[in-house]
């Protein structure tokens, strides 16, 4: 192989810029990766060589599609249905589908890209994908809802397979959807494999699968915690978003202690400073998934809590943060109002939820960050093994899957102090970042040139 010319950091990121005009979110995630990986392949020849860096952040295919669908009132509708596949090096495309107006192209392929990374940490064998469309579920009927399912599957059941690429939830996408898109694809392929996770326990779904993403997030905020000599028992934390992951982690950071003093959606954020507990958590739970209502009728039913309509919730003093909602929800300002109020950690539940602005300044103040690519790989993780219990046509139990989970998490955290820990102090950012990278550059040189 010729020597390639070693291009610096910034001229990577120029090509990167140019080569995706207007895609801003997935610009912003691989310039978060590079910079880490720029200086730790400085003097790894063969990275550069064989232009690694350069391959992972160019997605294998970008697949687009139309979706058409009928509403209750009988118009048609049209929207766009993607899916990215942007790396299977080390084993099936797997990464979840989003239903969100603002989906774009650019968003999903900074999924997809993150989703390579979070995959290789967990140390199971899942490549990187994501997909969604631009549909708002938000106000529609469940025979709306079944409707695009059912038309957004018609298209994507060819592109994917138990070995080929595993869907699952984000945002929009929950047990229901799952439910009515596996239905499609066991419909149109007359197979029933594992080919989606997050599915009912009626029907393959693994135990556990609905609280790890929540639940890792605050298991690895514990690790954190644990390797500086603290506990998550006794202190408050501020959670946005109120759905799935955001929940979840609530419930857990109460489990352990700790009292959660907000939730919120893309209205507003509740404050209860009473603290978020077990009965008020499940209360939100129903709003969201049956009654799908807003996260200000939280304060109908407790009078001790306010909404604040239109705002984020970083202002309230918390000794941890878990982002639980979406990306770029946590700015500069926001994370200088954390660390003056003397926030200890941040968990990211979401994907990406910190400016690259607020990630500088979480950096500098020296705070525990848990980057999303670590934090909330336990959702995939599980993810992994719903599709092992698939494969072996065997399910495991609350208890085994809630330990397996938790050793999981562990070394998560193991791999980003290793390769992130210097002078006692952990960067969790690039310790994710090479740990994640060296597994799946390792496999792409074992192919050569492909
Ligand atoms: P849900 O759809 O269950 O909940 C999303 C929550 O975020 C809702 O409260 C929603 O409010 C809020 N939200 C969504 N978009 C915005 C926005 N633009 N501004 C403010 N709030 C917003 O999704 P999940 O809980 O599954 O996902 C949340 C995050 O976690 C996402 O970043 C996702 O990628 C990430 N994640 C999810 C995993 C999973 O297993 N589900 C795994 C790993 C990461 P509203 O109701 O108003 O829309
Ligand atoms: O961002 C994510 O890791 C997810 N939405 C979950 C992916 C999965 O395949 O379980």
């Amino acid at each position: 192989m010729a020597v390639a010319d070693h291009v610096d950091f910034p001229t990577f990121m120029e090509g990167v810029k140019k080569r995706n005009p207007g895609q801003t979110e997935f610009v912003q995630a691989v310039q978060e990766v590079a910079q880490d990986i720029f200086e730790f392949i400085k003097d790894k020849e063969e990275y550069h060589e064989a232009q690694i860096l350069r391959r992972i952040a160019e997605p294998d295919r970008v697949v687009s599609f139309r979706v058409c669908w009928e509403d209750d009132n009988h118009n048609i509708r049209v929207q766009r249905g993607w899916r990215v596949q942007n790396n299977n090096a080390i084993g099936p495309y797997k990464g979840g589908i989003r239903f969100h107006p603002s989906v774009t192209e650019s968003v999903l392929k900074f999924l997809a890209f993150e989703q390579t990374f979070k995959n290789s940490l967990t140390g199971l064998p899942m490549g990187g994908g994501k997909g969604g469309a631009n549909f708002n579920p938000r106000g529609k009927s469940d025979s709306e809802v079944m409707r695009f399912c059912q038309s957004f599957m018609t298209e994507l059941y060819r592109h994917i397979g138990p070995d080929t690429d595993v869907p699952a939830g984000d945002i929009g996408v929950g047990g229901r959807e799952i439910g009515y898109m596996f239905g499609q694809y066991k419909r149109i392929t007359n197979r029933w494999e594992g080919v989606l996770t997050g599915k009912g326990q009626e029907y393959g779904g693994s135990q556990m699968r609905p609280e790890a993403t929540g639940y890792g997030a605050v298991y690895f905020m514990q690790n954190m915690l644990k390797h500086a000599g603290h506990d998550v028992e006794g202190k408050t934390a501020v959670i946005s978003g109120s759905g799935n992951v955001a929940t979840h982690a609530a419930e857990k950071i109460t489990q352990l202690g700790g009292k959660v003093l907000t939730l919120s959606d893309s209205g507003g954020f509740i404050h209860d400073p009473d603290g978020i507990d077990q009965a008020k958590i499940d209360f939100v739970k129903h709003l969201k998934t049956v009654k799908r209502g807003r996260i200000s009728e939280y304060c109908d039913e407790y009078k001790g809590a306010s909404f604040h309509e239109g705002k984020r919730p970083w202002d309230v003093e918390c000794d941890l943060a878990l982002p639980c909602a979406t990306q770029n929800e946590l700015n500069e300002d926001e994370a200088k109002a954390l660390v003056k109020n003397g926030v200890q950690a941040v968990s990211e539940g979401a994907n990406m939820p910190t400016t690259l602005d607020g990630v500088k300044v979480f950096h500098d103040a020296k705070i525990m960050y848990g980057p999303g690519k670590a934090a909330n790989a336990g959702g995939v993780a599980v993810s992994g093994l719903e599709m092992s219990q698939n494969s072996e046509r065997i399910s495991w139990n609350h208890e085994r899957l809630g330990e397996m989970l938790t050793e999981l998490m562990e070394g998560i955290h193991g791999k980003c102090v290793e390769y992130g820990e210097k002078d006692g102090h952990v960067d969790y950012v690039k310790g994710a970042n090479i740990a994640g990278f060296k597994k799946v550059a390792d496999a792409m040189l074992a192919f050569g040139v492909v």
